[in-house]
Formats: structure tokens, C-alpha cells, sequence
């Protein structure tokens, strides 16, 4: 049994906002230029193996890995990536359910920290990038949310070494023999090596893909993303926003077990902050929907629609869909449960938007206009150990969903008429 933990200490990048994807792009730009015979698929491999250091030290295992050092020295890349990423000017994305996560803490009075290795300056840059996508499409003041702040600048040595931990705990008044009543939330393995090096609690929400997830197993807890945790296992204060529907009993999944200790006695939803419309031509997929499994998803392209599923975090949702153009255009508007994510049963390489409308259509509609009223978050993707088992659990969802509608548990469709009266 661990101690109850009484303050936060939070990562930054990767796990607050989503900065990872426009270095990593960066990197493979500039690296590309300077050695041909590396791959880009290596080039961002190397880079993700890298995430959580200080710049200058991810360089030089960046130079190491891939093996540049006869092209150039790790300081001058560095400059070079630097030099791309001008970070005003850009929108940073928040990670889903970071904000929900910090205005908890904040309303509970729990202490929070953050522990960045971005240096101030670079700090002060993102801030100014950060949350401009916000819904109201005010700039949102992450920093507000902390009671101390430390820099990658401040300290001698970086992550994976602890001491930048040991300084946000100074600060936030921890002596050290609490450091296990501290819970970190962290993306990398360097991250979460740095923290447990200090003694503290940590929970990982991974930020690399799936095939690497091993390399978290030094964290207490690992959850697939901020939507998911359940602060009551550290002793913290619990989410109130869950929406439990009494009809449908939860069980366990098998494929995931090791991630997280869930034990509830029903199916539950989360209603979004703000929905989300997804709307596109339904395209082909991978055409095992209705084979294999028997549930047919009316796949949209994820391409143009990447900024706003970037808003959500990998996983089960429900919502109503249209069809607004083509020959089943007027047939009313279905309600849907979809995964948005990499399928892990099929363990996909590119993300995909799986909506599964909850009626029979004699005939498919590809090419013809979709339009998802995303309102609800159900659960993370799960990997299983049979096809039945996904079957049944995707069957399961679909009852969520029914019974969530049936029950008329989901608040805030009224603000929606309009999409709903369009038909
Ligand atoms: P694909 O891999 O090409 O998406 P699926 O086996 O998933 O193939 O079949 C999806 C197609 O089936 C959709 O594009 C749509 O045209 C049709 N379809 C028929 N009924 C439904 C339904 N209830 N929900 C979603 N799509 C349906
Ligand atoms: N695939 C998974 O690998 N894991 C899941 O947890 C999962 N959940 C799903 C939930 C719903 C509601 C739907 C419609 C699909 C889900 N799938 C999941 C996706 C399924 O693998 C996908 O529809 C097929 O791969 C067809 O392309
Ligand atoms: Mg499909």
C-alpha cells in the first residue's frame, strides 16, 4: 500500500501540450537535409527514443543514435532545429484532458508544480503559443495552475538525473523523505526515470507508440491518457465528471490488464466540455468491419480533419451522425459509437475515425457525406485477447451509448439544435 499523495509535480512537454509532434518534425527536416542515407521512419524513431531531455542533451543522443557525427556536432543541429521551430506564431495544442486535470487540482488546493526541462526562455515562448485553441479561443495561462516552476535551465543536471524533481519539491516545501507522497505525471522514460529516481510516485501517459510502452515499466501507473486517470488510487481527490450508467455492468478487459487497476461496478461515460463535428466523405478502410467483425464503420479521412481530432484523446466515443449529401442523404439523424485511435486488436499504423451507426442500412454509402456530432468520451482503446472479445466489447459500447441517450444522462445537446434540425 502506498502513502497518500498530497501534492502534483506535472512534465511539460508531451504531457501538458502537445509540442512532441512539431519537434519531431523539425528534427526529421533538418536531419533529412544532412545525412540521405537515414530514413525518415528512423529519423523519427530516433527522435521519439529521445523526448523528455534538455535540447542539448537529446541532441547528442540524437547524433549518437542515428550516427551523424560525421555530418555534424550535436550543438550545431541543435541550432539548426532551433532555427525551425519558431514556436510563436504556431497554436500548441493542450493534451486532452490536461486543463480538466489541472482545474481539479486547482479547485481541491492541491499544490502542483511544474518540472520542465525547457529552459525559461523557451518557456516564456510556448506560453505565448499555448492555448489559443481553446474553445473560447481565449489564450489560456497554464502557469496560473502552479504553485512553483522550474526550468531545464535551473538545474545542473537534466532528466533522467532527479535533481529537477528535488527542486520542484524544495520549492513546493517537500522534505525529501515525502518524495513518495509527491505524483508525477510524466511522458518519457527519461521523464519517469528522473522521477523515481527522486522517490516520488509516477504515473506515465506514454507519448510514444505502443510497441515502446515497455520501456515505461519503472512508472506506478501507466494510462493511455489524461481522460483516464483515476487520482483516487494516489489519494487524491476524484473526478466528479464520470457519468455512471446503471444499466450496464463493467468488466474488466483482458488485453490490458497491466495498465490500470480500474475496479468499478458500471459502464460510465464522460460528457466533452465541447462537442466535436467531424464532417467528410466516408472513405474505404481496411475493409474488416463488416467481414471479420461483423460491425460495419463508415471510416472518415483522418488527414483534414487532424487538428480537431488532435483535441481528443485516442479512444471510444458516442454521438449522433448525419449523412448531409449522396443517396442516404435525409435518412435522419443515427446515433454512433466510434473509436478514433489506432485500433491495437489490429495494431494499426495510422490513426483512423471508425464511426458505427446503431441501425441497418441495406446499402453502403461510401463517398457520401458524413457528419459525427462527437458529445462523449467512453474509454481508451483496449488490446484483447480474441476477436470475440473485442466484439463483444465494441457490442458493449453500443449499449453504453443506448442507454446514456435512452436515459437522457447527456446534457448540452440543446446547444446543438441547429446541427440537429439541419437533416
Ligand atoms: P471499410 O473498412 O471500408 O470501412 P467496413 O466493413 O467497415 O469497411 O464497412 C463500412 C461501410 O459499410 C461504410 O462505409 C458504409 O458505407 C457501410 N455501412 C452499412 N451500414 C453501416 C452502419 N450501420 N454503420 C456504418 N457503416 C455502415
Ligand atoms: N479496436 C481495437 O483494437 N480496440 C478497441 O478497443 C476498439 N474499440 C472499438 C469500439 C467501437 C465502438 C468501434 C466501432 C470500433 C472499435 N475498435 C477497436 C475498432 C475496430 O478494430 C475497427 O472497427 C475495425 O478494425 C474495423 O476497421
Ligand atoms: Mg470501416
Amino acid at each position: 500500500m502506498r502513502d497518500d499523495c498530497y501534492c502534483v509535480i506535472f512534465d511539460l512537454d508531451g504531457t501538458l501540450i502537445n509540442t512532441e509532434a512539431i519537434v519531431d518534425e523539425a528534427v526529421v527536416s533538418v536531419v533529412k537535409t544532412m545525412k540521405k542515407s537515414v530514413s525518415e521512419r528512423e529519423i523519427f524513431d530516433a527522435a521519439e527514443d529521445c523526448r523528455g531531455q534538455r535540447p542539448l542533451e537529446a541532441s547528442v543522443e540524437l547524433c549518437e543514435k542515428l550516427d551523424l557525427h560525421d555530418v555534424v556536432k550535436p550543438a550545431e543541429l541543435l541550432t539548426k532545429c532551433g532555427e525551425k521551430l519558431q514556436w510563436d506564431g504556431i497554436d500548441i495544442p493542450d493534451m486532452p484532458g490536461a486543463v480538466r486535470l489541472l482545474e481539479l487540482l486547482k479547485r481541491k488546493k492541491v499544490p502542483m508544480a511544474l518540472a520542465t526541462s525547457t529552459s525559461a526562455k523557451e518557456l516564456e515562448k510556448k506560453m505565448k503559443s499555448t492555448g489559443r485553441t481553446s474553445d473560447d479561443g481565449n489564450h489560456r495561462d497554464l502557469l496560473k495552475y502552479f504553485d512553483a516552476i522550474c526550468c531545464g535551465d535551473e538545474v545542473a543536471k537534466g532528466k533522467p538525473d532527479p535533481e529537477i524533481f528535488h527542486l520542484a519539491m524544495e520549492r513546493l516545501g517537500v522534505k525529501r523523505e515525502d518524495a513518495g507522497r509527491c505524483l508525477v505525471f510524466e511522458d518519457t522514460p527519461h521523464g519517469v526515470s528522473a522521477a523515481k529516481a527522486a522517490g516520488c510516485c509516477c504515473v506515465a501517459v506514454p507519448s510514444l507508440r505502443r510497441e515502446k510502452f515497455e520501456m515505461y515499466k519503472g512508472a506506478d501507473r501507466v494510462y493511455h491518457s489524461l481522460m483516464d486517470i483515476e487520482l483516487e488510487d494516489f489519494g487524491l481527490p476524484k473526478f466528479e465528471d464520470w457519468k455512471e450508467v446503471k444499466t450496464v455492468e463493467f468488466v474488466k478487459e483482458d488485453g490490458d490488464a497491466s495498465l490500470s487497476s480500474q475496479t468499478r461496478k458500471y459502464e460510465r461515460f464522460l460528457k466533452l466540455d465541447a462537442f466535436l463535428e467531424l464532417t467528410g466523405p466516408v472513405i474505404r478502410g481496411f475493409g474488416r468491419g463488416s467481414k471479420m467483425l461483423g460491425i460495419p464503420t463508415a471510416n472518415l479521412d483522418v488527414v483534414p480533419l487532424k487538428q480537431q481530432i488532435d483535441k481528443l484523446a485516442p479512444g471510444i466515443y458516442f454521438g449522433f451522425a448525419k449523412i448531409s449529401s449522396g443517396k442516404h442523404k435525409s435518412t435522419g439523424i443515427h446515433r454512433t459509437v466510434m473509436s478514433i485511435g489506432y485500433n491495437p486488436f489490429f495494431n494499426d499504423k495510422r490513426k483512423s475515425i471508425e464511426p458505427w451507426l446503431l441501425r441497418e442500412f441495406e446499402e453502403d454509402f461510401y463517398d457520401e457525406t458524413l457528419s459525427v456530432l462527437v458529445c462523449a468520451y467512453v474509454r481508451a482503446e483496449c488490446n484483447f485477447t480474441t476477436v470475440e472479445n473485442l466484439i463483444e466489447r465494441i457490442r458493449k459500447d453500443a449499449r453504453v451509448c443506448e442507454e446514456a441517450l435512452d436515459l437522457d444522462l447527456v446534457e448540452g445537446l440543446d446547444s446543438w439544435k441547429h446541427w440537429f434540425d439541419d437533416v
